[in-house]
């Protein structure tokens, strides 16, 4: 089944649009359903939704706690993908991404390991932002960190091999509305407040932009003397089937690419094309109810030949089922394909002397592939200058089997004009 992945910092709405969308999906609106798949699940709606509807909010969840939220989606009476959220903390979420500790994974604790798997797991991801961490975050610096996370998040995700679908969802949109009639639209608000993501991921169409309102809207009321705004109680919610719907296509979407990247697959490996086909077919771990390839119908003359040429696929399968798992051993076995030589790299920052922009730097990019069992690999560079100069640099991946990972590692210290020469390991992390 395919996995659907929604994260966003502290504050976001993740407890408040969960539970509104688990209520209103709760019986089939307009074909979509959503089935609590754990007790947890449930009874966490249940509380959240008793809190809203007394004119509340759910309180938040407190740093270094994690509570994981699971449902199955149903499209027109059918399960699409499994629908997960995790309760964490956002600084979490901003140390993994914001301050790209990502890239050393395996010197984490285990919350941030369980917080970057499961984003890495996912088919897609749903990356929620509240305006007001943009539009009206007065430390620049803050504003800038949550900008990151999300860019480097989305970065994160699109360089993995397999095929993936983000949106970007603003929250809260009922606080916003009169910013998006000023802006011209909630794309246009993201190219204002936030133009990294709106650059490196809106602009080109690959992430939609999805706006919603929870609880629809709300009211001020006054407690203990002071003015507060609750849910107004009229459930006016917008935008919730709008992104429902855009996970149900995009997973469909999903399906049907792994089908025609895996038939492609097998046709190399039938014409012989490919000496070793196993290694790019797509990662079909996490769409399990894909079901059989369709083939076409075969005519009465040719149902012997069909039969031989299932025979033979059947076959082949069994074979590179029986070379992988004779390969897979109890770790990761870590194969570096395609380490490209230094490159500068510009990210446009200011020019110096002899027209040399300050903030150039060499990097270096490859991919690792996992031609062993599930787990953790180091990539290790080293840079060498003729100076004799040296720098290292490193990064942890997680690793699939059969799965390929870019990477990219930049080499900041290094005189500009002397190209390095480089030199790329990749080994497993115990
Ligand atoms: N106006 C409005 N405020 C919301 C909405 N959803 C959440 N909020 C506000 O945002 C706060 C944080 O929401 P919550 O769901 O707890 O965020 P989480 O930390 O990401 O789980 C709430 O206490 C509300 O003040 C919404 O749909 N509309
Ligand atoms: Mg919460």
């Amino acid at each position: 089944m395919a996995q659907v992945a929604i994260v966003g910092t502290e504050g976001v709405g993740k407890t408040v649009l969960m539970t509104m969308m688990a209520w209103a999906f709760k019986r089939d609106r307009d074909g979509v359903r959503m089935i609590p798949m754990s007790r947890q699940t449930s009874e966490h709606v249940a509380r959240v939704w008793t809190v809203l509807n007394g004119g509340d909010w759910p309180p938040s969840t407190p740093q270094g706690q994690l509570l994981a939220l699971h449902w199955e989606l149903h499209v027109d009476g059918a399960p699409v993908c499994d629908l997960r959220c995790l309760e964490i903390a956002g600084q979490d979420f901003r140390r993994l991404f914001a301050d790209e500790e990502v890239n050393k994974l395996a010197e984490l604790p285990e919350q941030l390991q369980q917080l970057a798997g499961f984003i890495q797991g996912a088919d897609v991801i749903v990356f929620l932002a509240n305006l007001r961490d943009f539009a009206g975050e007065a430390d620049a610096q803050r504003e800038d960190e949550n900008q990151w996370a999300i860019k480097f998040a989305m970065d994160w995700v699109r360089r993995q091999a397999r095929p993936r679908r983000c949106c970007l969802v603003f929250t809260q949109s009922d606080q916003f509305g009169e910013l998006k009639r000023q802006c011209g639209g909630w794309d246009k608000l993201a190219e204002k407040y936030l133009p990294y993501v709106y650059s490196a991921h809106v602009s080109a169409g690959t992430v939609p932009v999805i706006a919603v309102a929870a609880v629809g809207g709300t009211k001020v009321v006054v407690r203990d003397g002071r003015p507060l705004r609750v849910p107004d109680g009229k459930w006016l919610c917008k935008g919730l089937d709008k992104l429902a719907k855009w996970i149900g296509e995009s997973v469909r979407e999903l399906k049907s690419e792994v089908k025609q990247q895996f038939a492609g697959a097998v046709q190399a490996a039938l014409a012989g094309a490919n000496d070793t086909p196993q290694k790019d077919a797509p990662n079909l771990s996490s769409f399990e109810t894909i079901g059989p390839i369709p083939m076409g119908r075969p005519s009465q003359s040719s149902a012997w030949l069909f039969s031989c040429a299932t025979a033979a696929i059947v076959i082949l399968l069994l074979g590179l089922l029986f070379a992988a798992s004779r390969k897979s051993s109890q770790q990761p076995i870590p194969v570096i394909v395609n380490p490209t030589p230094p490159f500068t790299k510009d990210d446009g920052g200011p020019i110096g002397e002899d027209n040399i922009p300050l903030d150039d730097w060499w990097a270096v990019r490859g991919q690792v592939r996992n031609d062993g069992a599930n787990g953790w690999v180091r990539v290790h560079a080293i840079a060498r200058c003729q100076s004799g100069e040296t720098e290292e640099k490193s990064v942890d991946l997680h690793l699939m089997p059969g799965e390929k990972l870019d990477f990219e590692l930049d080499f900041k210290t290094l005189w500009y004009f002397e190209k390095p020469e480089v030199e790329v390991k990749a080994n497993v992390l115990r």
